[in-house]
């Protein structure tokens, strides 16, 4: 959450900042501002709403200048406003800073700073930082990268910030402990960010800063020290991204965009791990310890919002073909409890961004507890893969869309071959048995692409219900996490009241809730719960709901009782969750579009929560 870019070089900042906020624009749209410096100063805009606000304000403004730094903000401390966007000044107005992140002490160094004359021009937490480092730097009267430094160890919490200084205008200062940062390098120029997006197209060096790190970047040099004051050689990387990836390709929207992406999303997750013929599946990422698999005691998977839902896929799948206990908790509750945590457990942390701040607390109990630590994200060079001792990417390519759709299919398919894997590490699965699951999820993507064709049938539906104000999804077995999953879905981005629920939970409390006025939408598929589901939907229809249910291709029973019925191609239950998420994908999407909601933007959200 929050976005960050800077630049330093010979081309004009003003451009390059304002495309990389709107890249960067997933991560927090409550407000934005940029700063630049030029030969008449430093020149501040900066406005509450989206970047195109402040592009429209500073239309008539000064932007000239070759260095400079922009913020997209997700507000934690002050309502979204002008005055508490990004930058902020100091107390003399000569240091500015973009931050993401929380100083969690800030309200103690405000009061101490305030005692001593500092006046504050915001509610924010980031402000106190900047003014804390400027009284450092007039203080011990020392050169403005010792006086972060220093300033930094007087800090508690998260941050990834950017500093300018006035009489310094050929420098740029940044600094991260846990919130991410890639540095773009250039010939005669620098670039700094949250992700690689806005650099992308001017470079495909880069360097990720680490956590403790701070980096001094001038026109020709950049000097990394960490908090210690230990100088560090950069490693520098080659990115893999594309332009083309950042963009919408001909879809209205990026959710539409990436649902459409996914029959090719888990091709390429699945690219070079599966070998049906064999029926084996390889997973690189986790093969040192592939002996250890066979000796666990449990697995707990830690993760927050869809990532906790493939998590609970992973749950079923895990038990049904590894026979390991699998337990599945919010990284978020997990990190504050005490949890019995042995060495002979392995947690599996899943966060698409790789940067989930409760998920990586989490790896970091378990991990000084002794556990062996798995990570599933989707962003390479991310926190979390440097965090775990091994992993597996999802490769579903970048996810701009805020409300996650081919990242968990993704997350899901990784899940699927993992508990494959271990299932054959440890002999609890046949290698005919595997033969024959493996040939059919190597065509689970040609079956996904069937289930987009019901796209207009879907949308017909969505019609027919865009008014209501509540909305239950009910399924059983791995249906389950699909109904939890389609119910947060439309809520994220259409904002109508939803609950995911096991379908027998339903009399225990949501049954109250159904009249004419609520739908009801029901995974109806035929495996093992099949005659179980049938029963609720005839509950639901005796007190006349609305159900609409996602069924095998070919039903005959469901079509008899339910008001629309959207059909997928059959599979294999342990398939399921892949196919049946693909209409409820699509119903939220066209549901909110109806109903005028910001579908990549909801309000709000944001993506890569970086804060607590
Ligand atoms: N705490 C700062 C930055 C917010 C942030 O990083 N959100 O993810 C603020 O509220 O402005």
């Amino acid at each position: 959450m929050c976005g960050i870019v800077g630049y330093i070089g010979y081309r004009e900042a003003w451009p390059i900042v304002l495309k990389g906020l709107k890249r960067l624009e997933y991560r927090g749209y409550d407000s934005a501002g940029i700063a630049l410096m030029n030969n008449s100063g430093q020149h501040i805009y900066k406005k509450a709403g989206k970047v195109a606000v402040l592009e429209e304000f500073a239309e008539a403004h000064d932007k000239s200048g070759t260095s400079g730094m922009g913020h997209t903000r997700w507000a934690t401390h002050g309502v979204p406003s002008d005055r508490n966007s990004h930058p902020h000044t100091s107390n003399n107005e000569k240091l500015s800073i973009i931050h993401n992140g929380i100083i969690e002490n800030y309200a103690t160094l405000k009061e101490e700073l305030t005692n001593r004359g500092h006046e504050f021009k915001s509610d924010t937490d980031t402000e106190v930082l900047i003014h804390l480092i400027e009284e450092i730097q007039e203080i011990e009267q020392i050169d403005l990268l010792e006086a972060v430094r220093l300033a930094l160890h007087e800090v508690n919490g998260a941050y990834a910030i950017v500093i300018m200084d006035k009489e310094h205008p050929d420098r740029l200062i940044a600094a991260r402990k846990g919130s991410p940062m890639v540095i773009g390098v250039g010939n005669g120029e620098y670039f700094i960010a949250s992700d690689a997006t806005p650099i992308i197209e001017y470079t495909k060096n880069v360097i990720y800063l680490k956590d403790g790190e701070i980096a001094l970047m001038t026109r020709e040099d950049l000097l990394i020290k960490q908090l210690d004051n230990v100088i560090q050689t950069p490693l520098i990387q080659e990115l893999e991204l594309k332009l083309e990836m950042l963009e919408k390709g001909g879809f209205d929207h990026f959710m539409l965009k990436e649902i459409y992406e996914q029959p090719r999303s888990i091709k390429d997750c699945m690219r070079g791990r599966i070998y049906p013929e064999e029926g084996k599946v390889q997973l690189g990422g986790i093969k040192e310890f592939a002996e250890k698999l066979k000796n666990i005691d449990r697995i707990i998977i830690v993760a927050c919002g869809t990532s906790w839902h493939a998590g609970l896929v992973g749950e079923y799948l895990i038990e049904e073909y590894a026979r390991i206990p699998v337990e599945v908790e919010y990284a978020s509750e997990f990190r504050y409890r005490n949890p019995i945590i042995t060495e002979k457990d392995v947690v599996i942390a899943i966060s698409q961004s790789g940067e989930t701040a409760d998920t990586m607390a989490a790896i970091e109990m378990a991990k000084e507890r002794g556990a062996t630590i798995f990570g599933i994200c989707n962003v390479a060079g991310a926190s979390i893969p440097r965090l775990t001792h091994a992993g597996v990417y999802t490769h579903a390519g970048p996810e701009i869309g805020v409300a996650s759709t081919k990242a968990f299919t993704a997350q899901v398919t990784v899940l699927t071959l993992m508990a494959f894997y271990m299932a054959q590490q440890k002999g609890t699965i046949t290698t005919s048995k595997l033969i024959e699951l493996l040939t059919e999820l190597d065509h689970i993507p040609e079956k996904i692409q069937v289930a987009l064709e019901s796209n207009d049938l879907i949308k017909e539906v969505a019609e027919k219900i865009k008014d209501s104000t509540n909305c239950l999804f009910l399924g059983r077995g791995s249906g389950f996490p699909v109904a939890l999953e389609g119910a947060l879905k439309l809520k994220e981005i259409s904002y109508i009241h939803a609950e995911g629920y096991p379908a027998a939970e339903m009399k225990h409390g949501p049954i109250a809730l159904i009249d004419e006025e609520m739908p009801v939408v029901f995974i109806a598929t035929q495996n093992s719960s099949y005659e179980k589901v049938i029963s609720n939907i005839q509950e639901v229809k005796a007190r006349k709901g609305k159900v609409i249910a996602i069924v095998t291709q070919g039903d005959t029973e469901v079509k008899k009782m339910a008001d629309y019925c959207i059909e997928i191609p059959d599979a294999n239950e342990a398939f399921l969750p892949l196919i049946a998420t693909i209409p409820l994908q699509l119903l939220s999407y066209h549901i909110a579009v109806m109903r005028g909601c910001n579908v990549d933007q909801p309000r709000n959200l944001a993506k890569s929560v970086t804060v607590e």
